[in-house]
């Protein structure tokens, strides 16, 4: 069979209109990228299983936008894996969501009316429901990068998903999410730091989760307490969700891309922001060289004061400031 890689054009539901390495057979396009480690996207076409149909065209002109065309929900999965694999490449030098150049595949249109998303180890491949009503897939960029952030996650730290290292396991997926959504900087999807809100899961226009006060879900944790491991791991993340902003950004107002943030400090303090890039950095060299399956937040604590160090020099205003937003998010 011969393949050669060809550059396509897609428009997503939610990453607009985007262009796509594909696969020539030599009579078809193929939804593959040969580039990057052959990842492609299937249709499970509305069942719960099985090995699913590959997408194929014909003029390599994907999807129209609309969850109607079940094309868009693919072109959304194939640039959001494009997206993570190019992340965790140019950002960290990682080389796939197990470091070894093979992607992970992609599944839509998985069951009827699911209102999820998810990653999974054994089948080394991402899959997205269709939504309320089968019309809202759930493949928007952030939600991408989140699922696959968890193979990532599962490859190194390998942090357990219960009690607080569950919190920094979805912690980590959605500091990995939305670092591919400003990776990917889309004019369709601004880069913020909100999870899922464009996918309106609550059916109100609000996202999943706030990262700068993850308490304004009605749910997640600002802060660390000594019953935050009892919470769902989706909201006992909110502590260090609530980290990484500050890392990030600092405390007080301010509003970015056109989002408001309002980030508050549990001990009073004010934290000065080392920027995005540098907490990602620090954050990712704790995942991958010094957390394990057991990190708590006090664990968590010394991981990404190590890895600052390592960095930035354990005097830096860096290692400074990763201790001043820890505190800030009562870990001390
Ligand atoms: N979408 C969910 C998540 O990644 C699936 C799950 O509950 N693990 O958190
Ligand atoms: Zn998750």
């Amino acid at each position: 069979v011969q393949t050669s890689n060809a550059t396509g054009s897609g428009k997503g539901v939610f990453v607009g209109s985007v262009t796509l390495t594909t696969n020539w057979t030599g009579s078809t396009y193929e939804l593959r990228d040969n580039t990057r480690g052959g990842q492609y996207t299937v249709s499970l076409n509305n069942k719960q299983g099985g090995q699913g149909t590959l997408y194929t065209d014909t003029d390599n002109v994907w999807g129209n936008g609309l969850a109607s065309n079940g094309q868009s929900a693919a072109v959304d999965a194939q640039y959001g894996a494009a997206a993570t694999w190019d992340f965790y490449k140019n950002t960290f030098g990682r080389n796939g969501i197990r470091n070894d150049g093979v992607g992970a595949y992609s599944r839509v249109h998985y069951g009827r009316n699911y209102v999820n998303a998810f990653w999974s180890d054994s089948c080394f491949c991402m899959t997205y429901g269709d939504g309320a009503s089968n019309t809202h897939p759930l493949t928007a960029l952030d939600v991408s990068g989140h699922e696959m952030s968890h193979g990532v996650t599962a490859n190194t730290a390998g942090l357990n998903y219960s009690g607080e290292s569950g919190g920094l396991n979805e912690a980590t997926s959605d500091i990995f999410g939305t670092g591919v959504e400003w990776y990917a900087n889309l004019a369709a999807d601004a880069p913020d730091y909100l999870i899922g809100e464009l996918i309106d899961i609550n059916g109100n226009g609000t996202p999943l989760r706030y990262m700068d006060k993850p308490s304004k879900d009605g749910r997640s944790a600002d802060s660390w307490s000594s019953g935050v491991g009892s919470l769902d791991v989706h909201y006992s993340s909110g502590v260090a969700n609530h980290f990484f902003y500050l890392l990030s950004e600092g405390s007080g107002a301010k509003t970015i891309n056109g989002v408001s943030y309002n980030s508050p400090t549990s001990n009073g303090s004010t934290v000065t922001g080392i920027g995005r890039d540098k907490a990602l950095q620090v954050w990712y060299r704790a995942l991958s060289v010094y957390m394990t399956s057991s990190t708590d937040y006090a664990g968590a604590r010394t991981a990404t004061l190590k890895a600052a160090a390592d960095l930035y020099g354990a005097g830096s205003a860096e290692s400074a400031a990763v201790a001043a937003a820890w505190s800030a998010v009562n870990v001390n």
